[in-house]
């Protein structure tokens, strides 16, 4: 059924990113684990709408990427994402289980790393993210460290997040980035920003103030056949900050109670966020779309310039 086809066959765009790529005009790509696994409905298909047209707003298409029905899709309709945002036991797909839920003809949100694995195939250059997944507490015992991490290596992407989620450990995070040449850069910021906050405490390997910046350093990387994905990671708005001596404790106390019910794997990043969530009594959510918002409008910029 495979034989003789391209990795470009093997996508389906949609109207709108295939005559964004005929047209050569900007594309932003969007991860769908955010809609299925990120945040409740409605939420979650408000925002997802919320994003896309942010991105034209910014002389950009986006492309929300997923696995319906065993076809890899970058551009969903509104009827797919809100489909996608009711559904349940929408499989999580990162690189390990992405193939075999194509095969089997599944349907499945793509996490970062997945939808970095499909945004290099279809030849995007950018994407915007919430945050992206990397090594857990504790995960020196647990050995649960996030794939994003890896396909971060491999991809060649410019990623736009709020940071490391702040569930994390976010040195050991850091490092992790480091070792597999993944450089994370703060855009306009000293530190490294930990998702629902602005400032981690831990000093950012690299600092860019503008964005023609980032745009030189991904044509230089490409120039010299460099492979990875630069991570720029942009603090929340400060208006929508939650601040690290608030949110710690809360993190903490959901962590305890995910460790109390055997809670990992898989599970263990959407348990944190509905836990922190409740606890926060919805501010945790209203931050999340700040900041992913905030990052499709600077990932939007970015990719109008590298046109
Ligand atoms: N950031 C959010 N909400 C999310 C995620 C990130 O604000 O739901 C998702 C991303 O898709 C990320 C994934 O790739 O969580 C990481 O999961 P894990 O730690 O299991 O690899
Ligand atoms: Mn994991």
């Amino acid at each position: 059924m495979l034989e003789g086809m391209d990795a470009q066959n093997l996508i389906i765009f949609s109207e709108e990113v295939h005559k964004a790529r005929k047209k050569k005009r900007p594309i932003v790509a969007l991860e769908s684990t955010i809609i299925t696994h990120g945040m409740p409905y409605p939420d979650n298909y408000s925002l997802a709408i919320e994003a896309e047209m942010l991105a034209r707003k910014h002389g950009c298409t986006p492309a929300t990427i997923a696995i319906i029905d065993g076809k890899i899709r970058v551009g969903l309709t509104d009827e797919e994402k809100l489909s996608l945002s009711k559904a349940k036991n929408v499989s999580k797909l990162t690189t390990n289980n992405l193939s075999l839920n194509i095969v089997q003809k599944q349907t499945g949100s793509t996490t970062v790393a997945a939808t970095l694995l499909i945004a290099n195939m279809a030849k995007l250059q950018v994407f915007a993210t919430g945050g992206i997944g990397g090594a857990h507490r504790q995960s020196e015992l647990s050995f649960d460290i996030s794939a994003d991490i890896q396909q971060l290596s491999r991809s060649n992407l410019i990623v736009v997040c709020a940071g490391p989620k702040a569930i994390l450990d976010i040195p050991k995070t850091v490092e992790m980035l480091e070792s597999r040449g993944v450089p994370l850069i703060t855009y306009k910021s000293k530190n490294v920003p930990a998702f629902w906050s602005r400032d981690s405490g831990i000093k950012s390997p690299m600092v860019v103030n503008s964005i023609s910046d980032i745009v030189k350093n991904q044509k230089f990387r490409a120039a010299t056949g460099q492979v990875g994905c630069q991570l720029i990671c942009n603090p929340v708005p400060e208006k929508n900050e939650i601040s690290r001596k608030y949110i710690e404790p809360i993190i903490e106390k959901a962590i305890t109670k995910a460790i109390s019910q055997k809670i990992f794997g898989k599970a263990l990043t959407p348990f944190l966020l509905t836990e922190v969530l409740a606890m926060t009594k919805g501010v945790s959510l209203k931050t999340n779309k700040a900041l992913l918002l905030n990052n499709v409008k600077l990932a939007s910029k970015i990719a109008f310039m590298i046109k």
